[in-house]
């Protein structure tokens, strides 16, 4: 039988050192990608490694397992795993969801949970509970505590394996119940190749590479920009109070336009290394065809006219626009109409606000 990494799964070889899995010796039990991350973290990850989400679900769906489903609150809607319970027939499953602690810390916990459950009905999804826990990364001993539980409870005797997008968590999570770095962890999506069991207590967990999500932003965004676009502090929201025909731009990733708006407040919750531009909206073309991957940046698009736009008009009070993957915009007030440009390739997404 092949020998496999230890931290992200993947067969070991040392042959090609430029192919996935290499390492110097077979005696060793992680791969020089999964050592170097750990000890220099100076590998570059991006999402274009090939992990197939059908195959994926194929071998989670073999398994007699319980389901941990791990979702990233901060990108909540691009974790959606439309259909989860028509992939996993009859699979038990639980959400964790992880990152809380990178809201703002007057959110209130109860109100992000009620959230989840209404965006999980809303989406026509089933799960057995929902268990928040932040801080993870940080072996939060609470958070530990109720996985432990969740997982007593709905075990039932089998294996349990996790669910989910790439860097929702899924390896920091096992990393915590082990009270150990046994697997390798990175900011970037993408970490984690192949399943990978681990024997706890007397069943096994496996971690799962993070499934791709082909409307994410993140999904093409390059390598070199994704410390600039992934959220990893606390979020810190931007205010701003929009009169009237008014346009915002995320770096060149998102422009938004506001027609015809009275006294609309907008937040914009983004990573803080992204520049917010305010501008007005008859300049807004001239603007992203001239500065378009220079004032306006960085971008994922070489030409405005190429990026993709929604329309709608504000129904909800307090409305969040979505950019999948990115961030969200958070809208109050009176507004006729909402332009949103984004890359072709990206889903944007109208929702009740989450905060
Ligand atoms: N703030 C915060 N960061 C977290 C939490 N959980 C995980 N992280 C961070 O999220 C990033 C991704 O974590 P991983 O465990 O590598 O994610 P993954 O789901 O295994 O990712 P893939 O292997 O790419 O599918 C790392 O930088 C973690 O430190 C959490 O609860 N709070
Ligand atoms: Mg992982």
């Amino acid at each position: 039988m092949s020998k496999t990494c230890k931290g992200c799964g993947v067969i070991l070889q040392n042959e090609d050192k430029e192919a996935l899995g290499y390492t110097p010796s077979m005696e060793k039990e992680y791969c020089q990608r999964c050592f170097r991350l750990t000890h220099y973290n100076d590998v570059m990850i991006s999402m274009q490694q090939g992990i197939d989400n059908d195959a994926l679900l194929e071998k989670v769906n073999a398994l007699d397992a319980l389901v941990l489903w791990v979702v990233d609150v901060v990108d909540f809607e691009s974790s959606i795993i439309k259909g989860i319970n028509r992939h996993l027939i009859g699979k038990d499953i639980v959400l964790i969801c992880t990152k809380s602690d990178l809201l703002p810390r007057d959110v209130n916990p109860n109100k992000i949970a009620n959230f989840i459950l209404h965006r999980l009905k809303v989406n026509g999804i089933h799960v057995k509970g929902v268990v928040m826990c932040p801080n993870l990364h940080k072996q939060d001993e609470e958070s530990v505590a109720s996985i432990e539980a969740a997982m007593d409870h709905f075990r039932a005797g089998r294996d349990v394996v996790l669910l989910g997008n790439a860097n929702a968590g899924k390896s920091t999570l096992l990393n915590a119940l082990l009270q150990k770095q046994a697997l390798t962890t990175s900011i970037h999506p993408g970490t984690t190749l192949d399943i990978n069991p681990i024997l706890y207590n007397d069943y096994t967990l496996y971690d799962t590479p993070g499934i791709v999500n082909k409307k994410s932003l993140l999904t093409y965004v390059p390598e070199d920009q994704l410390k600039d676009a992934i959220f990893f502090k606390q979020l810190n929201p931007k205010k701003y109070q929009l009169k009237d025909n008014q346009s915002l731009a995320i770096g060149g990733y998102v422009r938004l336009d506001l027609k015809a708006c009275e006294q609309v407040s907008v937040v914009c919750y983004f990573s803080e290394s992204l520049t917010i531009h305010r501008g007005k909206m008859e300049q807004a073309d001239e603007l992203w065809e001239r500065h378009l991957g220079e004032m306006l940046s960085p971008t994922i698009d070489s030409n405005y006219k190429d990026m993709k736009k929604y329309t709608t008009t504000k129904n909800i009070k307090k409305m969040d626009i979505v950019i999948a993957g990115l961030g969200w915009f958070c809208i109050q007030g009176e507004v006729k109409d909402i332009h949103v440009y984004v890359n072709k390739n990206v889903d944007v997404l109208f929702r009740e606000a989450m905060i």
